[in-house]
């Protein structure tokens, strides 16, 4: 049983013997990929030995290079295994036309990856770091890890393959999103989606609106909190982007501003700032169209995020503003909309977005099983629209796994591991084309989460279900096998540090 997650398209293991890995040398096209593959093998228990693109580079450009972890690795006698990974467009399954698609070979004493872009490469460092069997501890073997001879064709079926993660309702800072980076980047998602802003706390600066920093020291419960600063954001899109994942900000507007109306009196109806609010009731608050300081605001704030921002989105919520009718709402949407797309972003909003004019290329992220909404969503997507897939009772991974489970909500129903991985992406809102829909994104929402040990143990394993889900064919998916790689997969889950839910669904070693 591979404990690979997500399944490749094609997997062979060759008839030979596996890999002994007592210290492997990299040797990849860039420096910068060179020490993120080593941190992959790293990670897995694999020493590094100084790959020669890195130690070769002259001293006064060393400072360009980021340090990795080679340096510190000792080679080991016993042999150095060379994994050589190159650009080839030739790489991936047959026909795959996926800019992300690799080929991965184990064998011969020797590993090699091909892929079309650095991503892939990336990928295919992934899938080994996946493969690699660690060295026993208990004296037995002959005491280095070993890869299994394989062959692995691989490319997903979705680009958006993301996580929302909510660092609002608790407050989690720089460390743990890297951590959570390093989580989603092991599963090949590439977007990572920052839920910002909302009643609770404002958790980025604005340069343009200082005052907002007031709104930063709050949280569900109360308690203290912070937020990034513009060099926080700036560092932590540049940690995310070295692995290939985009950073999304969300905005969350007209609704769930309390954080904002708490600073700004002017932004409410009566000119009064509201109170601070450390419940977890939501559908409250919201923003007034005709209100003179509401552009302004709308202008400042998505303004420097765009700036701020290195990827292509900008998510501006809509979603619960249960006290506006939807003439004014539509408003907003348009409003938000024009806003980042005249800094040259994308929008994406919650799936409310379909009530206001959408302009083809606008993202909906799906959420709620609201039958009644579908037709407005097949319009949408009929006007050029496209869907990000995070259906509650499936991708909320911040629903409890069983009514029992001390952590969570249950809004949704209780989501088991089963429920994360059996669903459909295109069956999901029905008469939608399957070609709108854009890709996958589970969602962990942090009301009742207060540390890292929580928030890992409500996203394993079921992220690994929700990844598969995004990235392999239906016809590939098979939950028996699922659960025995999840079984496969903890240990190294153990030896990265990330807590998670033993659920009774696997049968862990
Ligand atoms: C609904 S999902 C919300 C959030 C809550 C979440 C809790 C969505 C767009 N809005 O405000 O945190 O449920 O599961």
């Amino acid at each position: 049983m591979l404990p690979l997650i997500p399944w490749p398209t094609q997997v062979t293991e060759a008839d030979a013997p596996a890999v002994d890995l007592p210290a492997v040398r990299v040797d990849a096209p860039e420096p910068a990929l060179a020490a993120v593959v080593a941190e992959q093998l790293t990670a897995a228990g694999v020493p590094i030995s100084q790959a020669a693109d890195v130690g070769s580079t002259p001293r006064d450009r060393q400072s360009e290079v980021p340090t990795s972890p080679q340096s510190a690795d000792v080679v080991t006698p016993g042999g150095v295994v060379t994994f050589t990974l190159r650009i080839d467009p030739a790489a991936g399954p047959d026909g795959s036309d996926s800019p992300e698609r690799y080929t991965l070979r184990v064998g011969d004493g020797e590993i090699r990856a091909t892929a079309a872009e650095p991503v892939g490469l990336l990928h295919a460092a992934r899938t080994l770091r996946q493969l690699v069997v660690p060295a026993a501890t208990d004296g037995a073997g002959d005491g280095a890890a070993r890869v299994p001879a394989v062959v692995v064709h691989d490319a997903p079926r979705y680009t958006w393959r993301g996580l929302s993660f909510d660092v609002v309702r608790h407050w989690f800072g720089p460390e743990d999103i890297r951590a959570v980076v390093d989580l989603v980047a092991a599963f090949k998602l590439r977007v990572l989606h920052l839920h910002l802003t909302d009643d609770q706390g404002w958790r980025i600066e604005i340069p343009s609106r200082p005052e907002l920093e007031k709104a930063s020291d709050n949280q569900v419960g109360g308690g203290t909190a912070g937020y990034l600063t513009v060099d926080d954001y700036a560092a932590l899109q540049e940690y995310a982007a070295a692995r290939y994942v985009t950073i999304v900000p969300e905005f969350d507007m007209p609704g769930h501003v309390n954080a904002a109306t708490h600073v700004y009196g002017a932004l409410t109806s009566d000119g009064l700032a509201t109170d601070a609010y450390d419940g977890i009731e939501v559908g409250f608050s919201r923003l007034w169209f005709d209100n003179p300081a509401t552009e302004p605001f709308l202008r400042d704030v998505i303004g420097d995020l765009a700036r701020m921002t290195h990827g292509e989105w900008v998510h501006v919520g809509g979603d619960e503003v249960l006290t506006m009718d939807h003439g004014e709402f539509a408003q907003f949407v348009e409003l938000a909309a024009r806003i980042v797309r005249e800094h040259g972003k994308t929008p994406i909003f919650w799936q409310e977005g379909a009530r206001g004019p959408v302009e083809p290329g606008t993202l909906l992220q799906y959420w709620e099983p609201k039958g009644e909404e579908f037709e407005r969503f097949v319009a949408a997507a009929d006007a050029g629209a496209r869907f990000v897939m995070s259906p509650g009772n499936h991708a909320y991974l911040d629903m409890k796994y069983t009514s029992e489970h001390p952590l969570g909500l249950e809004w949704a129903g209780t989501v088991e591991l089963r429920d994360s991985y059996e669903w459909e992406p295109t069956a999901v809102i029905d008469g939608l084309p399957a070609s709108a829909v854009e890709g996958v994104s589970a969602a962990v929402w942090t009301e009742t989460l207060t540390t890292r040990d929580e928030l890992f143990s409500m996203l394993l394993p079921r992220l690994g279900a929700v990844a598969e889900v995004a990235w392999a064919a239906p016809d590939a998916k098979d939950w028996e096998s699922f659960r025995g790689r999840t079984a496969a997969a903890a240990p190294a889950w153990s030896t990265a540090g990330w807590a998670f839910h033993p659920t009774p669904q696997v049968d862990w070693r």
